[in-house]
């Protein structure tokens, strides 16, 4: 039981394929106590099963990151049912479609600006307004892709969002480290997820990578999961702004 005695909150379960659900049910089969976020109200009739499941009974929340007041208002009821909390996942992304394929340099401001906000700035954010009620050796994970930090076909604004995104957390880990916060990323291999629909020619990218990666299979939320949990818990106390690859070992490859 490695998570037994923490507790802590879970931005970003779409569904049970989302990867944060992965890294909730790991939390949760190691003893960690959660509450679990929804983007909106179309999210919180679907995530209610999700949340009793997790054992999050009613700590159900919403959280649409693009709304200050939705954040305060997480922090103010995270207090109310945890006092402290000991990490804080982030598994939230979003860009406008038109910045998923098609041509790099025909993105517009407007798509830009919404990209690098939900998927970017909201870490920043959310680690900010949830500093005060987060305990000594406190863990912040969010979630990268190789896209970030390598060309990938039609990923395009993502990729950009993701090295911004990168970037944010060693800025963060540096920043935080002096009040005992851990600020870390797993950069997963492709998963198909809600959000990943969204990526033009998605089933390309797994069959590539499935062919590519050393260990010749894509990964799964289970094994993203368990590795997400490491980083969260104590096992993890001296690792901090590292992007850790859970990836079958494609970035390794030429
Ligand atoms: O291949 C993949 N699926 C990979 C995903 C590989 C590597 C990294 N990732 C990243 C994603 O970029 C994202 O940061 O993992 C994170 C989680 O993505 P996911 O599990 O693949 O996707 P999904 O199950 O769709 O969850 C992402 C959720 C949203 O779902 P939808 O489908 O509605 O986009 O992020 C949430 C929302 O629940 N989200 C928001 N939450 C709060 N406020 C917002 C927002 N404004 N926008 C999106």
């Amino acid at each position: 039981m490695i998570m037994k005695g923490k507790k802590g909150v879970i931005l970003g379960i779409a569904n049970k394929k989302s990867i944060a659900y992965g890294i909730a049910k790991a939390c949760q089969e190691q003893g960690a106590e959660m509450a679990i976020t929804f983007l909106n109200e179309r999210f919180e009739q679907k995530l209610a099963p999700i949340a009793e499941d997790l054992g999050c009974g009613a700590r159900l929340y919403p959280c649409d990151v693009s709304r200050p007041e939705e954040i305060t208002a997480l922090r103010e009821s995270l207090e109310k049912d945890f006092g402290q909390i000991d990490f804080v996942v982030h598994s939230i992304a979003f860009a406008p479609k038109e910045g998923l394929s098609g041509r790099f340099v025909d993105i517009s401001k407007e798509a830009f600006d919404v990209a690098m906000d939900i998927s970017v700035y909201s870490l920043i954010e959310i680690t900010r307004e949830l500093k005060p009620i987060l305990s000594d050796n406190a863990s912040v994970l969010t979630l990268s892709y190789y896209g970030g930090e390598k060309y990938i076909p039609n990923y395009n604004l993502m990729g950009v969002a993701k090295a911004a995104l990168e970037m944010t957390v060693k800025y963060l880990a540096e920043d935080l480290g002096r009040d005992g916060i851990r600020v870390n990323a797993i950069s997963a291999g492709p998963i198909k997820t809600l959000a990943a629909a969204g990526i033009g020619d998605f089933a390309f990218m797994l069959k590539w990578n499935k062919a590519h990666a050393p260990l010749k299979e894509n990964v799964t939320i289970e094994q993203v999961g368990n590795s997400g949990m490491y980083l969260l818990s104590d096992l993890s106390s001296a690792v901090t702004g590292e992007i850790h690859y859970v990836d079958g070992g494609y970035n390794i490859m030429g």
